[in-house]
């Protein structure tokens, strides 16, 4: 293992940390996620309301989940298709929240998106959970994305990065709140997926502080 990897502000409270995994963590995890997948398939999410169905596919590990459907959104015990407990957390996951939360207690959900070409994910703030004090952080597996970032209001200006496999990303603090979403994935830019296109893992505290 080589040291920490460099740590990146890129606004208070928003730190990315290039090559968080080396190249022999990344294939553990990934190993780690496809266990995960064979015991809660991916599912594809819907918008509230409109039912319109996401472009990513998705699914959860940990004591609770995040589902999107006609009725909202909301976290659950449960797998929506399969009505089954979610996975565990994998241990490399739990380590990065670790290294990286600066939170005294462990991550509560996992929510894996996996991303084909061509999918991406709208600019959207993360605040389905009630606790706010812990940071969400973020595990990049597989193909480049084109992550975009803004302020916490919809009309911020905004600049893009790229997440390649292996990064991680700290969303907390001031940034907790701020606007984010995936422009577009750029196939064939890693060997480590057998298809093309990108997982994204992240680890967030779902509960009231102290609860
Ligand atoms: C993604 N990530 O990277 C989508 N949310 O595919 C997120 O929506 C996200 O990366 C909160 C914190 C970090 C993230
Ligand atoms: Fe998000």
């Amino acid at each position: 293992m080589s040291g920490p990897a460099p740590r990146l502000t890129l606004a208070p409270g928003l730190v990315h940390v290039p090559g968080h995994l080396d190249r022999a963590a990344q294939e553990r995890l990934r190993d780690a996620i496809r266990e995960v997948v064979r015991a809660a398939p991916l599912f594809v999410p819907r918008m509230p309301r409109t039912g319109t169905p996401f472009s990513v596919r998705m699914t959860n590990c940990g004591p609770l989940g995040w589902v999107s459907d006609e009725t909202g959104y909301r976290y659950q015990a449960t797998h929506p298709e399969t009505h089954a407990p979610w996975p565990e957390i994998p241990e490399l996951a739990r380590a990065a929240w670790d290294a990286l939360a600066d939170h005294p207690d462990p991550p509560q959900a996992c929510l894996v998106n996996w991303y084909e070409p061509g999918a991406r994910m709208g600019l959207h703030q993360d605040r389905d959970e009630a606790d706010l004090s812990a940071p969400v952080v973020s595990l990049s597996l597989g193909d480049t994305a084109v992550f975009r970032y803004g302020g916490t209001t919809r009309k911020a200006p905004t600049r893009s990065i790229r997440l390649e496999s292996g990064d991680a990303l700290v969303i907390g603090g001031p940034s907790r709140l701020a606007f984010h979403g995936i422009d577009r994935i750029l196939p064939g830019t890693s060997t480590l997926l057998t298809a093309p296109g990108r997982i994204n893992l992240t680890l967030r505290r779902v509960g009231e502080p102290g609860g």
